[in-house]
């Protein structure tokens, strides 16, 4: 244990070694951090403190909330909106673009979250988490929309928090994905998973099958192949897996490897996909590219997309590159 680095002396260390660095992001991300040791206290007092089960409210993406989506997006804003380092933030909880109050500077990032992600999962003690991403922006302005909608390759940084038995971060600033261990004893994240990086080839698939009936020839070629096992065209067998939560997906795929595909389905088309693009497919994009892995929708890199709104859907196929370039050669094949 003795020569564990905390966050905070990580961050300080990786950005001295980047050339014009003023130290705001660190004090950004350290900001984002205090919220969410906060939201791990409250997630793991749960039902103590009466914070589970629906709050009666619909949210824009027209989803029953829990009482902790609208806490955990209190927390977020209110640990967030006075510290200067922002022009403005966006939330999966919130219609329209969070502004700063008039009383606080403007800096010069925006910051888009997702507070509680795998939030069916919170009421049987499931693994949830926070994404964050966070974008450059004119200093000192009132943000407009358009200056939210860029494209996942031009991130800062990209980030989850995970609350499961022990309460990780894993974050990238663009050199790699690292990954820190909360020691609720001295209340600091501590680096216990320098450099993650995904196996290539993988075994192991996400995906909820139950939506099978309305995907696209592609994955059901896929998926198809993954069941037929060492029988099969692939020649060997897979395991499956589905936690219903997205950040607890991508983690495994991190550490062990793995494909997680939430794909277009044609139950509505209206929506393309069920995860959204600005704080959950471009956050967890940006650390499965920099593990080196790749993600994309089966028809485009994801990090590519030009936004056309904030709470924008698309489809999600991501984790070991063989695999997901497998599956891309077959949207390509129709
Ligand atoms: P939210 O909980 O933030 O709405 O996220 C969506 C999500 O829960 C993902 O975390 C997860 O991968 C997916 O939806 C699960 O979908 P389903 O309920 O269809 O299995």
């Amino acid at each position: 244990m003795a020569n564990r680095i905390t966050l905070t002396q990580f961050l300080i260390e990786q950005q001295r070694e980047l050339p014009g660095v003023s130290g705001t992001f660190t004090l950004l991300l350290n900001d984002i951090v205090t919220a969410c040791k906060k939201i791990s206290h409250l997630v793991n007092r749960g039902d103590l403190i009466g914070v589970l089960g629906s709050a009666e409210s619909e949210n824009v993406q027209g989803e029953v909330q829990k009482k902790l989506d609208i806490i955990t997006n209190d927390i977020m804003v209110n640990a967030l909106n006075w510290t200067g380092h922002l022009s403005g933030m966006a939330s999966e909880e919130v219609d329209d673009i969070i502004k700063i109050p008039s009383q606080y500077p403007k800096g010069k990032y925006l910051a888009l979250f997702d507070p509680l992600d795998g939030s069916s999962n919170i009421d049987v003690n499931l693994t949830v988490g926070t994404i964050f991403s966070i974008l450059r922006c004119r200093e000192g302005i009132d943000p407009t929309l358009e200056d939210f909608l860029q494209k996942g390759g031009d991130q800062v940084c990209a980030g989850f928090v995970l609350y499961g038995p022990s309460t990780m971060m894993v974050l990238t600033t663009g050199h790699g994905v690292n990954g820190f261990t909360l020691d609720q004893d001295i209340g600091e994240f501590i680096l216990t998973h320098p450099n993650m990086t995904i196996p290539d080839d993988t075994g192991e698939f996400a995906i909820n099958i139950s939506n099978q009936r309305f995907w696209e020839a592609p994955v059901q070629r896929y998926i198809d192949e993954c069941l037929k096992g060492e029988e099969g065209p692939r020649g060997k067998n897979f395991n499956m897996r589905w936690v219903a939560s997205l950040v607890a997906e991508v983690y495994r795929i991190l550490t062990r490897g793995g494909v997680f595909l939430y794909p277009l389905d044609s139950r509505d088309p209206s929506k393309p996909g069920k995860l959204r693009l600005m704080y959950e497919a471009n956050p967890v994009g940006f650390i499965i590219e920099q593990a080196g892995g790749a993600c994309s929708t089966g028809q485009e890199r994801i990090l590519d997309i030009k936004p056309a709104s904030l709470h924008q859907r698309v489809p999600v196929i991501l984790g070991s590159k063989d695999e997901v370039e497998r599956i891309v050669d077959y949207h390509r094949q129709g």
